[in-house]
């Protein structure tokens, strides 16, 4: 037996301490960019995710509609293993055969290029009519360029459905985008046209436009936009079935895939990992977890895991810690590994990238996981509440909820994660209900925005310099218990 001389810490126990902002160092500089696979130190991530955010393994998470959402912000889901083989694949399969859709952002005309800008852009592309949204200026905030006919086309196929209205420059008005996503693709796939749909910072539907036309967007654009043209998505695989499973999810066309297991520390995801290798070489990624010290990180790490997933424990609808007295502060958990991966980076020239699970109540604690070090971050209970979330939404009390379950508890039944393989003998997770948070665009804009902010306190426009230059200070034991009064208050899921 050892015990460790540290006390086990969590997020709440902590604020960041602001650095000098300088001139340089404004919203909208920050990249918050992230590697999502092993690559060789200097060298690129031969993945990286525009939004360090991912979407957790569970039933009541990560389905194709909350996929594609989160893939249109820049982020991934990971469609939870919970199911049949078939089911899962189908999923999969559901997200990547929808075309993708692009941000005006990543797109990246420049949404606040000028309207005198656009009409130069416009007389030198005589058949482009400009798009522009209703943001209360008088001239209205530019959006995009589409052609005359790409127009004719997007109104014929939208017939009534469309408020949004879009003239030649010469007679700018302002327009609405009204047309929903779903409302989108639904015209895109019946059309069957090679089209794409021009998404507003809202979420919504600006137009739909030709694939050339989209080139000529591309010609104002100083970014390079996603070659995939597709959404990407993940996938969770077991330790059980996974000679069946993995190659039905590649078939499928998973972006990459990720070992769902509360204790990752084991022998059976070497043999996994190893399988992929095997099989796939480097063609088929995975990432494997959870682990909570810097021997579960370099057993994954040697074994030739892409990523390697922090955290037992911390999850809001996680009882581990009760039922088996296993866990970690997820604090604490990424102190020791961040600093393990770091030396694993020295020793061996090959970074990992850390996926901090579980365990993110407040927004600020998002910020705060990154400043510990963490790549990018799985979460459960955030996604849970919005309306792209495949949990049924009810009303309880008066307010409006959404059920949100874990993947150990009786409802789940989730044999290959927490049983074994068997009946499940005891729960480790609970079913309860989170309040309903509204679209995931809207709140993973603010999210964001809320991290941007941070990031430029402390000086940092990267998630590199964060990582290298956050200052970090233990709060009292009075502040940590008024937290978790409040948080139990508001934020936790609501046991049934
Ligand atoms: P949270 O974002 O809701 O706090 O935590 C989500 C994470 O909790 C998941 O990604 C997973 O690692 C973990 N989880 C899922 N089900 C259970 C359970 O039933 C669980 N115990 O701990």
């Amino acid at each position: 037996m050892r015990i460790l001389p540290e006390i086990s810490r969590t997020f709440g126990e902590y604020l960041l301490l602001p650095n000098l902002t300088d001139e340089g160092c404004t919203p909208d500089k920050v990249d918050l960019s992230a590697p999502l696979v092993r690559h060789p130190v200097g060298e690129r991530s031969p993945i990286r995710i525009a939004t360090p955010l991912t979407s957790a393994i569970m039933g009541a998470v990560s389905s194709p509609q909350l996929a594609i959402a989160l893939a249109q912000v820049g982020g991934i889901s990971f469609i939870h293993q919970n199911q049949p083989v078939a089911e899962q694949a189908a999923m999969v399969a559901a997200v990547k055969k929808h075309k993708a859709g692009f941000r005006y952002n990543d797109v990246n005309i420049k949404p606040s290029a000028t309207l005198e800008e656009a009409d130069r852009l416009l007389r030198e592309h005589d058949r482009a009519v400009v798009i522009v949204t209703d943001d209360g200026s008088p001239s209205g905030a530019f959006l995009g360029l589409i052609t005359a006919q790409d127009f004719n086309f997007h109104r014929h196929q939208a017939g009534d459905t469309v408020e949004s209205r879009m003239r030649p420059v010469a007679e700018l008005a302002t327009g609405t985008p009204g047309m929903s996503l779903t409302t989108a693709n639904s015209l895109l796939w019946d059309s069957r046209q090679d089209v794409l749909p021009l998404v507003g910072d809202d979420g919504r539907v600006t137009a739909l436009v030709q694939r050339r036309d989209y080139e000529l967007h591309q010609q104002f654009s100083n970014e390079s936009v996603d070659d995939a043209k597709q959404f990407r998505v993940g996938a969770g695989v077991n330790t059980h079935d996974y000679r069946e499973r993995i190659p039905a999810l590649v078939e499928a066309g998973a972006d990459i895939l990720c070992l769902d297991s509360s204790d990752g520390y084991s022998v059976w995801q070497k043999d996994v990992i190893e399988y992929v290798r095997k099989e796939y070489g480097d063609a088929v990624r995975i990432g494997a977890g959870n682990v909570v010290d810097a021997r579960g990180f370099r057993y994954l790490a040697d074994a030739g895991a892409d990523f390697v997933k922090v955290g037992i424990g911390g999850g809001s609808i996680c009882i581990t810690r009760d039922q088996k007295g296993i866990g970690r502060g997820q604090a604490s958990a990424l102190t020791e590994i961040v600093t393990e991966r770091d030396r694993y980076a020295e020793q061996t020239g090959m970074y990992v990238p850390l996926c901090s699970d579980g365990g993110i109540i407040h927004d600020s604690h998002m910020a705060i996981a990154f400043a510990f070090g963490a790549d990018f971050l799985m979460l459960g209970r955030y996604f849970a509440r919005f309306s792209e979330s495949p949990a049924p939404q009810v009303k309880l009390g008066g307010q409006i909820v959404k059920e949100y379950w874990g993947e150990g508890s009786a409802r789940a039944r989730n044999a290959a994660r927490y049983g074994q393989g068997k009946e499940l003998a005891f729960e480790e997770g609970v079913d309860g209900y989170v309040p309903y948070a509204g679209s995931l665009y809207d709140n993973v804009k603010v999210t964001l925005a809320k991290i941007r902010s941070t990031m430029i306190s402390c000086g940092s426009v990267s998630l590199r310099q964060f990582h290298e230059s956050a200052t970090l200070i233990q709060v009292s034991q009075q502040t940590f218990v008024q937290n978790s009064e409040e948080v139990d208050r508001n934020d936790r899921p609501t046991v049934v």
